[in-house]
């Protein structure tokens, strides 16, 4: 498995002003460094693939739909324009290198129609990651469906949720990111949902139970880690947790994080404690 973190600890809002910390994740000892993605083109891509590779680090993308942009919406026009956003998603992805796109892609964040997932938004959904099928082999680009948590989606929120949806699709480079603060709520067993998802899960979002430190909650990450040796997981084990810096403002942790718990905490204390549990 490779360590990564993700910039969210620092900022929703990546930039020219953050390139430094690609080569200070590096330093620090990560193989994979991940970048939000709100607008593509609010990201400096080309300046970043430059810095990605000149520290040798890979880059991940976790993709959060912005307003405007919705996959199941019962508007034509709004599911048309979202498929051009995973579309321009995919191709800045490409231009920064990376080849791994995650997040809740199948709706907005806090999306919370009243009803459940109805068949037409499935059958909306489905054609929506099936349209980028060929665009997504051609760049080499796994998409990976981020369940969430009921208090930020309806639509896909467990393992079970997202092993179906990807079968319905039925790509090979279409599969799950299992993000561990969600799934201490929507699961019933965290090692059984890695189980279930088998060769499903592509991408692992480590975050402690309230997104501080990972080890210092009450998440059994080394039964996770153990249920990851057992499928033969062997992408990321990727920190995301959301610190405290009083200059960062967009930081996604500025309004509730900790205000001990720096981004280089999360990252720092977090891979010692993932290397502990690996070793
Ligand atoms: C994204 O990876 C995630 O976990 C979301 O909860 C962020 O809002
Ligand atoms: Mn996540």
């Amino acid at each position: 498995m490779k360590l990564g973190v993700s910039a969210f600890a620092w900022t929703a809002a990546f930039g020219l002003g953050h390139l430094p910390l690609i080569s200070q994740v590096r330093e620090y000892g990560f193989e994979g460094f991940e970048i939000p993605m709100f607008v593509p083109s609010a990201l400096p891509a080309a300046e970043m693939r430059k810095e990605f590779e000149a520290n040798d680090l890979e880059c991940t993308v976790c993709a959060i739909l912005p307003a405007g942009i919705n996959p199941i919406s019962a508007s034509a026009s709004v599911r048309k324009k979202s498929l051009a956003h995973l579309v321009e998603c995919v191709e800045t992805a490409a231009e920064v290198g990376a080849h791994l796109i995650g997040g809740p892609l199948y709706a907005p964040i806090g999306y919370l129609p009243g009803h459940r997932p109805s068949e037409d938004e499935r059958k909306w959904a489905i054609e929506f990651f099936q349209s980028v099928g060929d665009l997504i082999e051609k760049n080499a680009i796994d998409l990976s469906i981020e369940p969430v948590n009921r208090s930020e989606t309806f639509f896909i929120r467990t393992a079970a949720d997202a092993k179906e949806f990807c079968e319905d699709v039925g790509h090979p480079c279409i599969g799950v990111t299992l993000d561990t603060f969600h799934a201490n709520i929507e699961e019933k067993s965290m090692p059984a949902a890695i189980d279930r998802l088998g060769f499903h899960l592509k991408h692992m979002h480590v975050s402690e139970n309230d997104r501080g430190v990972i080890g210092t909650g009450h998440l059994d990450t080394a039964g996770c880690i153990t249920a990851l040796n057992r499928i033969g997981y062997e992408g990321y084990l990727m920190l995301e947790g959301f610190g405290y810096s009083e200059a960062e403002t967009s930081a996604p942790g500025s309004l509730w994080a900790d205000v001990a718990t720096s981004p280089e905490d999360i990252a720092r204390k977090g891979l010692d404690h993932l290397r502990s549990l690996l070793r």
